[in-house]
């Protein structure tokens, strides 16, 4: 796991790559079982969960206003005796951004509709179409929240209460089921709201300056631009991304209209929401991990539409940030559950990992967009990194458990949960899994860019002709992976393929004649630019070495200790395959790793196995502490890909083994 070079060592195309969307690759293998989990359970669980925490009677207009469900996290002293809800400024309820849950609801829903046709699950997201519909204004406006819990206070506290982030996540909601459905009545609702949105904020005089404490809008308008082809959205991105942190400071403004005092922030400083200092000046991750990344994904959209350099080196700036300080080792991030979000370099607590599951989601989503503005590894590589690892550690095999935490390293009771008071992982990871093959390419003028591998077929579009391309591997368990190209008429086409950084013997063949990869390779991607006839294929073999990982040494909590790597795949240690307290086993340096698939286990894994050291606890009586040292006796162990853990029996897990 090498640092890589920064982007673009020889110059590649500025084309603007874009993800194709969803229906446009249907995937099988391994990330086929994973969208068939959402499909088939956890698409249905998140509609039940949203009813069950009472989303609709909030929503609905035509049943009465419900009480409070959850408590304002800073209520005032009158509110919690009389235990009626007092509006001061920094109060917020999870229940303020019911409508993002509900929308990143509909968008996992669209993505498992391409899947599987599922008619009870559409009527009923329907019918919660219908009560957005409904609830909507005249002039455009729709917030559960503020029409019904909360009326006469909209966009007085852009800061906390996430007005602008519930229309992002419904936007892209929208867009997904608009494209999966055909159906158009949430798009042009969510249009209306963007409209409205748009005579609110923007540079001319009359309007607000401002933008939201919890970023999301920026993409979404960017999905809604691309889907609508109306310019006026992207540019109210831009908007968004280029006045955030612009001085006077719309929060310090909003707030002292609110008659608050702008110093009590209950997070202290801006850099929570990354309003520190404007967007081009940021070099440094900081505040509220999920936050960051959507407003680096937003930034990344812009740059990328807007050919906007200024903001790519601001991007790269923090990417080198990230990747060389903060991400733990399974594309987890922020470790600290205080800000949700980032601490100090290297800080990077194991057992106490906060590590949302949203921010690794968040990983990807940025990661992805960065590939926006052309193929290189160093950002896909984290992006499959986060993938498969920190992201999708967050769902059960069955699709029907969560993890909000992600910690790398359990006592045994950090256990999956049915749902969260804050439920914003759930849906997050469930639209990212089910929407799994629009990551694994970019189409741009004369170029397909091949991101992550998995059996699957992709309908692809170049210049308005289709390539078709078929992958069959069973990759991430093995990398062969054969590529066939159908097209109608011979196309001449560029089709770029990762070579993962962490791959360190790969070759590759167009029709069974070697390609010397040096020659062809631009920014980690081997880039095939040639004219391309139905029939032919593309054999690529990536070596999927074990290998050991050891973090840098100022990771405190790593010092000493290594971790098991194999492909994208960041392994562990689980009681369950290993009787014994996992701090006890130390890897020798020198112990050979055998992998092999274990068909019937955890749904089909490759496991790891190797001949450890344990400290032997038989002869140490009663004492605590001796002068001599334990003594050392041999283990067998076994290590499972980390995304499995939690999956069979609770106990002990560990990532970071002693090394040896
Ligand atoms: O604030 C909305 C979402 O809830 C955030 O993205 C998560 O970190 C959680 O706080
Ligand atoms: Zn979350």
């Amino acid at each position: 796991m090498t640092a890589e070079p920064a982007p673009a060592s020889r110059e590649a195309p500025r084309a603007r790559f874009r993800p194709p969307a969803v229906p446009q690759v249907d995937v099988r293998g391994f990330w086929g079982s994973r969208v068939d989990a959402v499909a088939d359970k956890t698409a249905d669980i998140l509609y039940e969960r949203c009813v069950e925490a009472g989303m609709l009677d909030q929503l609905d207009p035509d049943r009465p206003v419900p009480e409070l469900r959850i408590p304002f996290m800073s209520m005032s002293p009158a509110a919690v005796t009389s235990g009626k809800p007092t509006f001061t400024s920094g109060t917020v309820t999870t229940q303020m951004f019911w409508d993002s849950d509900l929308g990143k609801t509909i968008e996992t829903a669209a993505y498992s509709l391409y899947r599987k046709k599922n008619p009870e699950l559409e009527a009923k997201i329907d019918a919660v179409i219908d009560m957005f519909a409904k609830l909507q204004q005249p002039d455009g406006y729709l917030s559960s929240w503020y029409q019904r819990m909360q009326p006469g206070l909209r966009w007085t506290n852009l800061r906390d209460c996430h007005e602008l982030y519930c229309a992002g996540h419904l936007i892209e909601g929208a867009v997904a089921y608009y494209q999966a459905t055909g159906k158009r009545k949430l798009l042009d609702v969510m249009a209306r709201y963007a409209d409205h949105i748009d005579t609110m904020f923007g540079p001319e005089p009359e309007k607000k300056k401002g933008y939201c404490g919890h970023e999301e809008i920026e993409l979404a308008l960017v999905k809604l631009a691309r889907v609508t082809g109306n310019d006026r959205y992207m540019k109210l991105a831009k908007y968004f991304i280029d006045q955030r942190g612009q001085q006077p400071h719309y929060f310090d403004e909003e707030a002292l209209a609110r008659g608050s005092d702008p110093s009590k922030f209950h997070f202290g400083t801006y850099e929570y929401n990354q309003s520190h200092k404007p967007v081009r000046e940021q070099d440094k991750v900081v505040g509220h991990a999920v936050r960051a990344m959507y407003l680096y994904s937003g930034m990344a959209d812009v740059a990328t539409e807007f050919h906007d350099d200024t903001l790519r080196v601001a991007l790269d700036k923090l990417w080198d940030d990230l990747n060389s300080k903060q991400l733990y080792v399974t594309g987890g991030l922020g470790p600290s559950d205080a800000n949700e979000g980032f601490t100090a370099d290297y800080d990077l607590p194991n057992e106490t990992a906060y590590a949302e599951t949203c921010a690794a989601v968040a990983l990807a989503f940025w990661a992805n967009r960065m590939l926006g503005m052309g193929p290189n590894r160093r950002y896909a590589d984290v992006m499959e990194q986060a993938i498969y690892n920190g992201a999708i550690s967050g769902i059960s095999l069955d699709g029907s458990l969560f993890f909000y935490e992600n910690p790398l390293e359990s006592r045994g009771h950090h256990n999956r949960w049915k749902w969260h008071r804050c439920p914003c992982c759930p849906p997050n990871l469930g639209r990212m899994i089910a929407s799994i093959g629009s990551y694994m390419y970019g189409q741009a003028e004369g170029e397909i860019a091949v991101h992550l591998y998995g059996d699957s077929t992709a309908r692809l579009d170049i210049g308005g002709k289709e390539v078709r391309l078929t992958q069959t591997t069973r990759y991430p368990w093995d990398g062969a992976i054969g590529i066939t190209v159908d097209v109608d008429a011979p196309t001449r086409f560029a089709l770029s393929l990762r070579i993962p950084g962490w791959c360190r013997k790969a070759s590759l063949k167009v029709n069974g004649e070697a390609v010397d990869l040096q020659a062809v390779t631009i920014d980690g991607y081997a880039r095939l630019d040639r004219e391309w006839k139905a029939g032919d294929s593309v054999a690529l073999d990536l070596e999927l070495a074990v290998e050991r990982i050891h973090a840098h040494p100022e990771v405190r909590q790593d010092a000493g200790r290594v971790t098991l790597k194999r492909g994208p795949l960041v392994y562990c240690l689980e009681a369950v395959d290993n009787p014994i307290s996992l701090n006890r086993v130390a890897l020798p340096s020198d112990a050979p790793v055998d992998a092999r698939y274990e068909d019937g286990l955890l749904g089909g894994v490759v496991t790891l196995s190797a001949k450890a050291k344990a400290d032997a606890t038989a002869d140490w009586g009663g004492t605590l502490y001796r002068t001599e040292p334990p003594k050392s006796e041999e283990v067998a162990i076994k290590a499972v890909p980390y995304f499995v853990w939690d999956n069979r029996e609770p106990g002990e897990m560990l990532v970071w083994l002693r090394g040896g």
